[in-house]
């Protein structure tokens, strides 16, 4: 494994691990994750392309022109989002066995977004509008590989309160993956899709302190929330997860500004994000179930806080208080 920096089109600079090749040269191939690959589709829509390979192991040049850098950029999603599972959850990989999920850059023509397949076990991005627009930032790699996690675990159905919740899981680990990383070319924030413009006029696709920036997205449970997209009845456990992490009200993380409501006008005190990864992924791995519901994630989630902190700490009443201000009771 080597060593080397890289430019890469959303994160600036980075170092990550390759291989050097037995026919000379050095390929995407990330011995120190499971072997991580990282392949050239070409614009095609199946199989895996090409597997990236480079003569001086100096890759990318950060403009989607050069089309090593929207790999490099992939490869880096894949090496912090295995780095944050083992640092946080001492989770191995995306599947919890050690083994590598691999990556797929310039798929299709165009495309403007990014998948993870549960079928292949792998991550495929496309190349946004005019094929200029990669869709490999960190958030957003760290979104579709968290959705193999899900499927790995608990296992929420994409429909209805259980596809909210698990539209919201990847949103969460997308984001803890970006903070994680502590790139400042890419600072963590609770904003999906930052560096992506997939609107065109540099508005993120999601806020997770007051969901409805958007347009469309629930910032509070209602009988009907499971009606909506699962992209948007997401919002309601964004808004949750934003609320036990920073807490209500004002607040500039990173020099972003958030301003995050409340159902009820109560104020909910933050315990921040590391222990709210914590509550979460416990309650995603042990007590969510495929049909898990809103009010189904609240009484996980107090099982879990109530695990790892003490019924009645300060951390499970703060979960209580958060699902409260997102009138989950
Ligand atoms: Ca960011
Ligand atoms: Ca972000
Ligand atoms: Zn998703």
């Amino acid at each position: 494994m080597q060593l080397v920096d890289r430019e890469v089109v959303h994160s600036g600079t980075v170092t990550l691990g390759t291989t050097a090749s037995s026919s000379g040269g050095f390929d995407l191939v990330d011995g120190g994750r499971g072997g991580h690959k990282t392949y050239d589709l070409n614009g095609g829509t199946s199989g895996t392309g090409a597997l990236f390979h480079d003569a001086d192991d100096t890759w990318g040049d950060g403009t989607a022109a050069n089309r090593q850098t929207a790999a490099v950029d992939a490869a880096y999603g894949a090496a912090v989002t295995w780095d944050f599972y083992k640092s946080a959850f001492n989770r191995n990989g995306i599947a919890g066995d050690g083994r590598a999920a691999y990556s797929r850059v310039h798929y299709g023509n165009a495309y403007v977004n990014a998948f993870w397949d549960d079928t292949c076990f792998c991550m495929t991005y496309g190349d946004g509008q005019g094929n200029v627009k990669p869709l490999t930032s960190l958030d957003v790699a760290g979104h579709e590989m968290s959705h193999g996690l899900t499927a790995a675990t608990a296992g929420l159905k994409y429909s209805r309160e259980s596809g909210g919740l698990n539209e919201a899981t990847s949103d969460i680990f997308g984001t803890s993956v970006e903070f994680f990383a502590n790139n400042s070319s890419d600072v963590g924030d609770y904003l999906i899709g930052e560096k992506i413009d997939i609107n065109g006029n540099g508005t993120p696709l999601r806020y997770m302190d007051k969901p409805s920036k958007d347009g469309k997205s629930a910032d509070y449970w209602s009988r009907n929330v499971g009606r909506l997209d699962v992209h948007y009845s997401s919002g309601v456990a964004n808004h949750f997860f934003y609320l036990l992490s920073e807490g209500s009200g004002a607040k500039t993380v990173n020099g972003v500004s958030y301003n995050s409501p409340t159902y009820d006008g109560s104020t909910v005190t933050g315990i921040g994000r590391a222990k709210a990864d914590q509550i979460w992924y416990r309650a995603l791995s042990t007590y969510f179930t495929s049909s898990t519901d809103y009010a189904g994630a609240r009484t996980g989630t107090l099982k879990a806080a109530s695990d790892l902190y003490g019924a009645g700490s300060a951390e499970y009443n703060a979960v209580a208080a958060a699902w409260k201000a997102v009138n989950v009771n």
